[in-house]
C-alpha cells in the first residue's frame, strides 16, 4: 500500500480525521469576499480539465496523483489520465459531434474496480458503466460507442459498485460535451468562444485537512444523509474569480458534488441579476427561459446565459448559492458533531446554506451588440396517451433509502419495460412524520437519475413552496424541468411524472439503472436495475 493509499484509506474510514480540519470552516460564517483571488481554472488544451477532441481511439487511465486545490498545497486526487497528440490531459473535458464514435480503453490503475458511466448518453448497456461491468485494479475496459444524443454537456465518472461516492468525491469525473448543427448556430450568433465565453463549470464541496489533503469520512449518518464538504470549489479552484468583459457569458455548470443541492444566482452589489436559462441536462430548450434563480442537485446540468453588456468596468457580479430550507434539517440522529461534521443539516456547511461561488470582475467594456436568438432548438414532444404509467416510492427503512421498498441487488431486475414503448413514470415522496430526530433525515430531496434514456417532465404535484413558487403553469413544472433531462430533483411530499421513449436500436435486451445521484444514498443501495427487452 502507497502512502496515498494508506493516507485515503485511514481518511476513508475514520469519522475522527474530520476533527482536524483546514481552518477554512472556521472562517466560513465569515467568507471574506475579497478573498476570491484565484482565476479560475479554465481548460487548455492539456493538463486538467483540458479540452480533447478525440479523432482515434484514446485511452483514459485511472490513477492516483496530485492538483493544487488550495493555493500552495498539493491534493492527493484519483482522475483520469488520457493522452493525445502528444499531449497528457487529466480528466480532459471531451467534446464530439453527434453521430461520431466515442472509443476509449478505460485502464485501471486504481488500488479498487472501477467503471466509467457515460451520464446521460443513450449507449447500449455494455457501454453504460453498470458496474457489474466494473473491472479489477490493472484490468481495461473498452468503450466504444456511437454518440446518438444531441448537443448538450453531459459528463463522465466512476460507477463502482458501492464506492462511487468515494470515488468521485476524490475526483473521477468530468465533462462530456456534444455538439451538433443547433449548437453552432447559438456559438455563432452570440460569438461564443469554449473556455473564454463558454465557461465550463463543474461545481464541488470538499473538506480539506490541515495539509490540503481531502477528508472523506464515511459514518452511518453520512450513508443516509449524503456527506457534504464545507468549501465550495470551482474547476477544482478554491474561491476563484474570473475576468469578463461586457458582453454575453455562457456558464454549462455541472453539480458534481456528492449530495449538496445549490440554489444558483447571479448578483451584483445591489440586485440579483436575471439570467437566461438555455439549457438542461439533455440540451438546448426550444425558447430561452429568463430567471433569477435555479435549482441543481447533484448529476444535473444548467447551461446559462448571463448578459453583462450593460455592466461598467470595475463592477462585480457574483455566481452564489442562495438559502433554502427543506433539504434536510438537523434531528437529533443527525448529529454532524457526535459524527465529526459532515453529514446532513448538521454538517458545518449544511445543505440550504448561502455562499459564493464565483466572482466575476467586469475589467473592461467592449463594443458587443449580439442578442439573444428566442429560439434556440426544436424538441418534440413525447405522446403519452398510450403510455402506461409505472410508479415508484421513495421510501426509508433501517437506515436506508430504498425504492419500491427494494435496495439494490445486481442480479434482481425489478422494472422490465417493452422496446418501442412510451411510458409514464412517477415518482412518489411521501412525506414522513416519524419523531422529531428521524424526520429531517427522513425528509430529503432525491435527485433520481435513469440511464439510458433522456426523459420529459411532465408534471410536478405538492411541490414545497419553495418550488411551487417557480412554477410556470398548472402542472407545476418549473424551468429546470424543460427540455430532456436525465436527472430530476424529487422534493419531500412531492410526485414528479415524466415521460420516457424506451426506443433503441441496440441488439438484444439492455439492462440500465435507476437511481438517487445522491452518491452515498446509490452506493447504499437507492438503486434498481431495469431491463429494456
Ligand atoms: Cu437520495
Amino acid at each position: 500500500m502507497t502512502d496515498l493509499n494508506r493516507r485515503n484509506f485511514l481518511k476513508a474510514v475514520g469519522g475522527a480525521s474530520g476533527l482536524l480540519l483546514f481552518n477554512i470552516s472556521n472562517a466560513r460564517a465569515f467568507i471574506n469576499n475579497a478573498s476570491f483571488r484565484n482565476p479560475l481554472k479554465l481548460p487548455s488544451d492539456r493538463g486538467m480539465f483540458g479540452l480533447l477532441e478525440p479523432s482515434a481511439p484514446f485511452t483514459l487511465t485511472a490513477l492516483e496523483t496530485e492538483y493544487e486545490i488550495l493555493p500552495h498545497r498539493s491534493t492527493q486526487l484519483l482522475a483520469y489520465e488520457a493522452e493525445a497528440g502528444g499531449r497528457q490531459y487529466i480528466n480532459p473535458i471531451l467534446k464530439i459531434e453527434k453521430g461520431n464514435n466515442l472509443s476509449s480503453l478505460l485502464v485501471n490503475h486504481l488500488q479498487e474496480s472501477t467503471t466509467i458511466h457515460w451520464h446521460g448518453l443513450h449507449v447500449d448497456h455494455k457501454n453504460d458503466g453498470h458496474p457489474v461491468y466494473q473491472i479489477q485494479p490493472l484490468d481495461e475496459y473498452p468503450y466504444d460507442f456511437s454518440v446518438q444524443n444531441r448537443a448538450a454537456t453531459y459528463w463522465y465518472h466512476t460507477h463502482a459498485h458501492r464506492r462511487t461516492a468515494f470515488q468521485a468525491y476524490y475526483g473521477l469525473a468530468s465533462l462530456l460535451i456534444v455538439e451538433d448543427e443547433d449548437e453552432r448556430q447559438l456559438t455563432g450568433n452570440l460569438d461564443l468562444n469554449f473556455g473564454e465565453t463558454d465557461i465550463p463549470l463543474v461545481i464541488q464541496d470538499k473538506t480539506f485537512d490541515a495539509n490540503g489533503d481531502l477528508v472523506y469520512s464515511r459514518n452511518p449518518m453520512g450513508a443516509t444523509d449524503g456527506f457534504l464538504g464545507d468549501t465550495i470549489i470551482a474547476n477544482l479552484t478554491y474561491r476563484p474569480y474570473l475576468n469578463v468583459s461586457s458582453r454575453i457569458y455562457r456558464f454549462r455548470i455541472l453539480n458534481a458534488s456528492n449530495a449538496r443541492i445549490y440554489r444558483l444566482a447571479f448578483a451584483n452589489s445591489r440586485t440579483s441579476m436575471p439570467f437566461y436559462l438555455i439549457g438542461t441536462d439533455g440540451g438546448l430548450l426550444t425558447t430561452p427561459q429568463q430567471v433569477t434563480e435555479a435549482f441543481l442537485s447533484p448529476g444535473e446540468r444548467i447551461d446559462v446565459l448571463l448578459d453583462l453588456s450593460r455592466s461598467r468596468a470595475g463592477e462585480t457580479v457574483w455566481l452564489k448559492s442562495l438559502a433554502f430550507s427543506g433539504a434536510n434539517d438537523c434531528g437529533m440522529m443527525g448529529g454532524g458533531g457526535m459524527m465529526g461534521g459532515g453529514t446532513g443539516q448538521c454538517a458545518s456547511l449544511p445543505n440550504g446554506s448561502s455562499f459564493s461561488i464565483l466572482k466575476l470582475n467586469v475589467t473592461r467594456r467592449i463594443p458587443y451588440d449580439k442578442k439573444i436568438p428566442a429560439e434556440l432548438s426544436t424538441i418534440t414532444p413525447i405522446e403519452t396517451n398510450d403510455a402506461e404509467t409505472r410508479r415508484f416510492t421513495l421510501s426509508f427503512s433501517m437506515m436506508r433509502w430504498l425504492i419500491n421498498g427494494l435496495s439494490f441487488d445486481m442480479d434482481y431486475v425489478p422494472v422490465t419495460v417493452t422496446r418501442g414503448s412510451t411510458e409514464v413514470w412517477e415518482i412518489t415522496h411521501p412525506l414522513t412524520s416519524m419523531g422529531m430526530g428521524m424526520m429531517g433525515m427522513m425528509n430529503m430531496p432525491h435527485p433520481m437519475h435513469i440511464h439510458g434514456f433522456q426523459f420529459h417532465v411532465l408534471q410536478r404535484i405538492n411541490s414545497p413552496y419553495h418550488v411551487r413558487r417557480l412554477a410556470l403553469d398548472g402542472n407545476g413544472v418549473i424551468p429546470t424541468d424543460m427540455g430532456l433531462k436525465d436527472t430530476v430533483l424529487v422534493w419531500p411530499g412531492e410526485k414528479v411524472r415524466i415521460a420516457i421513449d424506451f426506443s433503441h436500436n441496440f441488439p438484444g435486451s439492455q439492462r440500465y439503472l435507476l437511481h438517487c445521484h445522491i452518491l452515498e444514498h446509490e452506493d447504499n443501495g437507492m438503486m434498481m436495475n431495469y431491463e429494456v427487452v
